[in-house]
């Protein structure tokens, strides 16, 4: 079932992750419980995290392997939840590339120099190619190494790889940093299409040999994140950005390894996210699953959809919204239970825990 590229001691091929329920899920099957784990279950909400990225700048803790992995493992410990998602951030294959970047707490990814025209894209380092051991190749060691760490601590719990979509990764190199509507690079695809589609190539090679490293390392599985695409209009995301994201989830395709792809506020973008390569949709608060079912033909398992806000509801009116999405999931070809976007910082992890239980009792 899963191609030889993998090697032998891979989770997925040793029998560790396999017949896990978020693998299974994935593939469409129906696990004996349904899995759950929460975007962005790593980080401010937990004290433990406080703790072990204190005096640490944030890329700097994403590239030092021990605390890369030990963030990466805390929500598991204290949620037992049914993946863990690697800690990183979209803008750290830039970070290796040797790009100008940095994440500023509070505000989030800040370029020194933002992308506008195609000299600042012939001047954007070469990425080289997967195992030549140039810069990017040889600065992927420090990701290996933290998934290696992490999935030998992790046993049956798959680890999910993720890397940010061009379009993404594009609405903050533009701006050079984060923007609300993203105008910076939708504007870009329409004054200067070549540039445009020179910084997508860019972005996707980074973004593709991201995901590589990762599922090479061990992951079981992988997310594109494309949080911005919402934005776009359906035509200019199938003309200006889904050949990016596609080239992005294809370096990891020859490895059968279920695709998660993820947008925001794109309920009009689900077919098109879908046929860009996923095996699977994250669907956003705002679309419930089983119209998600319904307007993609049951083609993908499907991933989501508890409202953040919902977080901090009364427990009563949160049990009735998880009971719903799970009722809603079960028309889908796969459902695995997660939020509908990322876990808000003041999140109480008790809310969380009880949230985990719940799914694994009535899921
Ligand atoms: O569970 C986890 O925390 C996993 C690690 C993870 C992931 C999956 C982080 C750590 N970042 C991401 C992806 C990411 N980064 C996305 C896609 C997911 C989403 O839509 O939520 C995006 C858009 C970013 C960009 C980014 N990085 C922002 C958003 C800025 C904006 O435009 O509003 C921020 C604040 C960051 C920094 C960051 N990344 C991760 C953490 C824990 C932090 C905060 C770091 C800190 O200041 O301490």
């Amino acid at each position: 079932m899963t191609s030889a590229v993998l090697p032998s001691s891979h989770p997925l091929v040793d029998g560790r992750t396999a017949a896990s329920p978020l693998v299974t899920a994935l593939r469409g099957g129906k696990p004996a419980h349904r899995p759950i784990w929460f975007m962005r279950q790593a980080g401010r909400s937990l004290p433990e995290y406080m703790e072990a990225r204190a005096g640490t700048g944030m890329l700097e803790a994403c590239l030092t392997p021990g605390l890369a992995s030990e963030i990466t493992l805390q929500p598991v410990r204290r949620y037992g939840v049914d993946a863990a998602i690697f800690f990183s951030d979209i803008v750290v294959p830039m970070k290796i590339a040797g790009v100008d970047v940095d994440i500023k707490a509070g505000v989030g990814p800040v370029f020194g120099r933002p992308i506008r025209t195609m000299a600042d894209i012939e001047a954007l380092p070469d990425l080289g190619v997967a195992g030549d051991r140039g810069v990017f190749d040889a600065g992927l060691d420090a990701v290996r190494a933290a998934v290696r760490l992490t999935v030998d601590e992790l046993g049956p719990t798959p680890l999910i790889g993720f890397a940010g979509a061009p379009f993404t990764l594009a609405a903050y190199m533009v701006d050079g940093r984060p923007s609300r509507d993203h105008l910076g690079a939708r504007e870009l695809m329409h004054t200067s299409p070549e540039v445009w589609q020179a910084l997508v190539s860019w972005t996707a090679r980074a973004a593709g040999l991201f995901l590589r490293a990762q599922v090479v390392a061990g992951a079981s599985a992988v997310q594109l994140f494309d949080s911005w695409a919402g934005s776009l209009s359906q035509a200019d995301y199938v003309r200006h950005c889904a050949g990016g994201s596609r080239a992005a989830l294809t370096a990891v395709a020859d490895m059968d390894i279920p695709r998660i792809h993820f947008a925001a506020n794109a309920g009009h973008l689900l077919n098109d996210l879908g046929a860009a390569g996923a095996t699977a949709l994250g669907v956003d608060y705002r679309t419930p699953l089983d119209e998600a079912a319904r307007l993609t033909g049951g083609a993908y398992a499907l991933q989501g959809n508890i409202d953040p806000a919902m977080l901090a509801a009364p427990i009563d009116a949160l049990t009735r919204h998880v009971q719903d999405v799970l009722d809603r999931g079960s028309e889908a070809r796969g459902h695995v239970v997660n939020l509908g976007h990322g876990m808000p910082p003041h999140a109480n992890p008790d809310v969380v825990k009880r949230i985990v239980d719940l799914v694994h009792e009535r899921g």
